[in-house]
């Protein structure tokens, strides 16, 4: 005799939308592909071109090599930089070591870079809201020399900080922050330093703001929250803090199927999924089919958003 097997216990996944790649993601990774196209491997990429370890190990296959500095670099090889962005020193040493390089910093992140020339021009002082040792935070602050940058983290910073002239004082942030810690920040050198210029609100990109906006939206129905991304990817961290946030408590940042530990989620019924801006969707459709394996799986759909946005190539890839 046979057993019957135990049906599988029902699971609704609930996908936050908007999630997953950015236009700038997209165009970063389209760069290196084309670059290795049009130059052969190998092409070297400096920092991981996106904060995704699938990604980098996908272009690696291909004949990207991932270094951290220019040095690294041989003097024959092309180099890419990454979305992320770089300081003014970089093009500079690869200019005058006559390197062929392409950069792929998101346009919304040079954006942000020339806010601060524009600034710094004028003779402000800039405070730039951001994490500490973030490549995007080290790009930021490598637009201008050395002290006319002042980096605030948080609240309490935001409260002690102590521009040399509050008269003539600027802000820019990174772009991939939690939208309301920012705000909060933000309130707060205001009100500080009334004559604070700066954008409108902040400087978060569209995606990150999309992204936050969704799993905020999704997190109250759910029991739990998987965010498919990487440890050292900021847009993907502040979507585990906004879910948490939000009041799902089980929210937890996962790299990819393999890594989830299924006995964590005993008792959950709906589970809700996003993934960062660096994180491919085949990652997704991966913790679908894990769950397959293990429910009986009904996905629902929670799109807050379309996006429709795209980067242009540079121009001698674009042909
Ligand atoms: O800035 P962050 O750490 O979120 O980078 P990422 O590579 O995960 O996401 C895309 C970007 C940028 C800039
Ligand atoms: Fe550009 Fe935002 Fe994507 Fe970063 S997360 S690459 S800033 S669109």
């Amino acid at each position: 005799m046979t057993d019957t097997p135990k049906p599988l216990p029902p699971l609704t996944i609930v996908l936050a939308g908007p999630r997953g790649f950015c236009a700038g993601v997209d165009r970063a990774i389209q760069i290196v592909e084309r670059a290795l196209d049009k130059f052969g491997a190998p092409v070297y990429v400096r920092h991981e071109i996106v904060h995704n370890k699938f990604v980098v190990d996908g272009l690696r296959a291909k004949g990207a090599v991932f270094v951290e500095e220019l040095d690294q670099v041989p003097d024959e090889a092309p180099v890419i930089f990454s979305a992320h962005g770089v300081p003014k020193r970089v093009p500079d040493e690869a200019g005058r070591r006559g390197l062929t390089y392409l950069d792929a910093t998101c346009p919304l992140v040079s954006k942000v870079h020339t806010e601060a020339e524009r600034h710094h021009e004028a003779g402000r002082q800039i405070i730039l809201i951001g994490h500490a040792n973030h490549p995007e935070v080290i790009g930021t602050m490598g637009q201008v020399p050395d002290g006319a940058m002042l980096l605030v983290e948080d609240l309490e910073q935001a409260e002690a900080v102590q521009p040399a002239d509050p008269e003539n004082l600027a802000f820019v942030t990174q772009t991939t922050l939690s939208v309301d810690e920012t705000a909060a920040i933000v309130a707060v050198l205001r009100r500080r330093f009334p004559a604070l210029q700066g954008p409108r609100k902040e400087d978060i990109c569209y995606a990150t703001t999309n992204r936050q906006a969704a799993v905020r939206a999704m997190a109250a129905g759910v029991d739990a929250v998987l965010v498919l991304g990487a440890p050292n990817s900021s847009n993907s961290r502040r979507l585990v803090e906004v879910a948490k946030g939000a009041g799902c408590d089980r929210s937890i940042l996962v790299q990819r199927a393999a890594d989830i530990d299924w006995t964590s989620l005993d008792g959950v019924a709906r589970l809700g999924v996003t993934a960062g801006a660096s994180a491919p969707e085949v990652l997704v459709e991966e913790v679908i089919e894990a769950a397959r394996a293990r429910f009986a799986v009904t996905l629902e759909h929670a799109t807050l958003t379309e996006e429709t946005i795209t980067f242009k190539l540079p121009r001698a890839l674009s042909a």
